[in-house]
This record gives C-alpha cells, structure tokens and sequence, in this order.
C-alpha cells in the first residue's frame, strides 16, 4: 500500500525511503493526511530528479519543499539518519501499528485496535484470524506477494489474457487496463481494468444492461484460472486477486465495469496519477466545471451541476475546461 518512487537508479532513493517512512507514520500512526500527502510529494520530487540533491536549501527550490522538509534533508544529508524517525520507532507500538497497516484491508485504525489488543506481529495475526474480514485475511495471506511491485512484462502478459477472455464472452465488450500502468511504469503496485459495452449506457433499459455482467466476466476469468481469489463483488466492481499460470506472485487485481457514455471520464479518473486527479479536479471548478469518474458537469452560478457534457475521448475534457492535452505517460504528478 506504500506508494513508492520506482524510478530505476533513483540517486536520491535514501532521501525518498526517508520522507515515505515518514509519510507512512503520519497516515497511520498520527493520522494527519496533510502531512502523509506532504511527506509523499516531497518524495515524489527528489525521485524524479536526474542528480544526488547536495543541501536542504537546494531541495527547498523544488515543487513541494518547504523549510520544515529542507531541514530534514539537510540533517539526513549530515548524518545518515533523522530524529524524529528514530523517536518514533523507539515506540515499539508504532512499528507495530505501521506493519500490520500494510496488510491490505487493514488501515490504521483496525491496526491501532489490534496493537492495543496485543496483536503486534504478522505470526500474532495469523493466530487470531477470527479478528479479520475476509478482505484482511486475504490481505495477510498474500502478504509478501502484495508487497512486490508487478513488472510492466507481467502486466502486457495479464492484459492479454484478460482481453481475449472478456471478448470471448461477448466480442464487443471494450477493455482498458488504467492505473500506473497505462503511465507508462515500468512497475505496478496492481491492476486495474475498466470494462464497458456500448450497449451498456446510463440510459440504455435495464433488460439490456442486465445482459453485461462483471460477475459473468469474474467467474469466467476463475474458470480460465486467471483470477484466484475475491475481495469483493458488486454489480460495478470487483476487488480480487489474480495470478498468471506458471507460478507467478499473487497480484492485486480491480476490474469495474463502466457505462460507455461515463467510459471516457472513468479511463481518465483511473489513469490517475491520484496527485493528477486532484489539480485536474481544481481546476476544473475555477472554470465552473465539476469533474468525477463518471462525468464532466458545468456548474451553474448558484454551484449546481447540470447536464453532463459529450465525453467521447479523454480529449474532450482537457478541452472543455482549457487544459492543453496531456499523456498518460505525463500524468505521474
Ligand atoms: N485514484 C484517485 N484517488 C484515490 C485513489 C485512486 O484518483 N484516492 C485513481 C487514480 C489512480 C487510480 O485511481 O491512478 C488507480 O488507483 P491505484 O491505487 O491503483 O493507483 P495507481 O495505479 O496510480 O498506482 P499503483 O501502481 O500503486 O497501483
Ligand atoms: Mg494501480
Ligand atoms: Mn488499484
């Protein structure tokens, strides 16, 4: 669930792995989400970076650093460590809550719950499973394989097969693999898939959408042993798990199913990056738009949403609200 900064020979890895444990012990130990997201964008800059940063007040030039930030830098630079991450590990509690909040399923007020209930290590959970949902339970199955990055090879291998599967259901059926993926990473933290059928509309009656069925698309991909495991199954949504034929890690899959006319908003939604989503969101409403992932609204003056626009294409949205168009491969921050 820790968002990395996966850019191969990074040279300021140690500066990112730093600022991502601390961005970790905001979320789920302090639970200040401005801090994680701060913490998180600071690393996000240093990763991208093509040269080793040599002072706090170089770093504080760059997008996302402050003077609190820079400090830091300037103190991990001068002697290999930081207080304050010393001191929070010094709280054996602490290191507890943040390694069972990396089982997926597990955030941090279940894992507060459990330290305080004495449950502190994975082998600890594992003995009181009783305590866990099915989500949490898969989540520590899976533990280690959910930790791995999937390489964009795998994923090209995943992509296939799926694809061919869902068309051989019904060959109309429109497939798009989103996330980190389709920016161009070379590793994923999952996978996830966007499903529509152009007769699956928000408008289209409800005897033809009940003819597109993610939950005939899931148990057909169990039937061809792709998928191996459920989190979750609604009418839209699947969360679950996948794995490719010879012997591969277990990997994290979601697959939702889209209306065709919303298709295009929710490829752009699920393109991300997360960090895109939010400026492209802002920005939209300066020009009195409202943008989700199922539509692109214009606001009236008293602020309320009207008829959606024509979204055809990824396209249509950066136009409508001014934006120069972007690559997914340019959407990583
Ligand atoms: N998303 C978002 N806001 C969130 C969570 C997700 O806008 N709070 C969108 C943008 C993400 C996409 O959903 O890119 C997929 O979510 P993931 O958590 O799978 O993120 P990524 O695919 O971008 O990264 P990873 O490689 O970690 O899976
Ligand atoms: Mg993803
Ligand atoms: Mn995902």
């Amino acid at each position: 669930k820790r968002k990395a900064t996966n850019n191969a020979n990074n040279p300021n890895q140690d500066l990112c792995d730093f600022l991502l444990e601390l961005a970790d012990f905001e979320r789920n130990v302090s639970k200040n989400v401005f801090k994680y997201n701060a913490y998180r964008k600071a690393a996000g800059t240093l990763s991208a970076l093509p040269e080793r940063v040599k002072s706090g007040e170089e770093a504080k030039k760059l997008p996302g650093i402050g003077i609190k930030i820079a400090k830091k830098i300037d103190e991990f630079l001068q002697t290999g460590k930081l207080q304050k991450l010393e001191d929070i590990k010094k709280d054996e509690n602490n290191v507890a809550i943040s390694l069972l909040a990396r089982v997926s399923g597990i955030g941090p007020a279940k894992a507060k719950e459990l330290v305080d209930a004495g449950i502190k290590t994975l082998e600890d959970l594992k003995k009181h499973q009783n305590r866990l949902t099915h989500h949490q339970k898969l989540g520590l199955k899976y533990f280690d394989d959910f930790e791995k990055k999937v390489p964009r090879a795998e994923i090209v291998q995943i992509e296939k097969i799926l694809k061919e599967a869902i068309k051989e259901i019904n060959r109309d059926y429109l497939v798009t693999i989103c996330g980190s993926y389709r920016r161009g990473k070379e590793e994923s933290g999952d996978i996830d898939v966007l499903v529509t059928h152009p007769d699956y509309t928000s408008k289209a009656k409800d005897a033809k959408k009940k003819t597109i069925s993610l939950k005939t698309i899931v148990e057909y991909l169990e039937k061809k042993k792709l998928i191996t495991d459920t989190i979750s199954l609604g009418s839209t949504k699947f969360m679950g798990v996948c794995r490719l034929p010879e012997d591969k890690p277990f990997r994290r899959l979601d697959i939702r199913l889209t209306f065709h006319d919303q298709y295009y908003c929710a490829i752009l939604y699920f393109t991300g990056s997360d960090l895109f989503n939010k400026n492209m969101r802002a920005h939209a409403l300066e020009k009195k738009y409202t943008l989700n992932e199922y539509a692109l609204k214009p606001l009236t003056i008293e602020g309320c949403p009207g008829e959606p626009e024509k979204i055809t294409c990824e396209e249509d949205v950066f136009k409508i609200i001014g934006l120069p168009y972007k690559d997914p491969k340019d959407r990583n921050v």
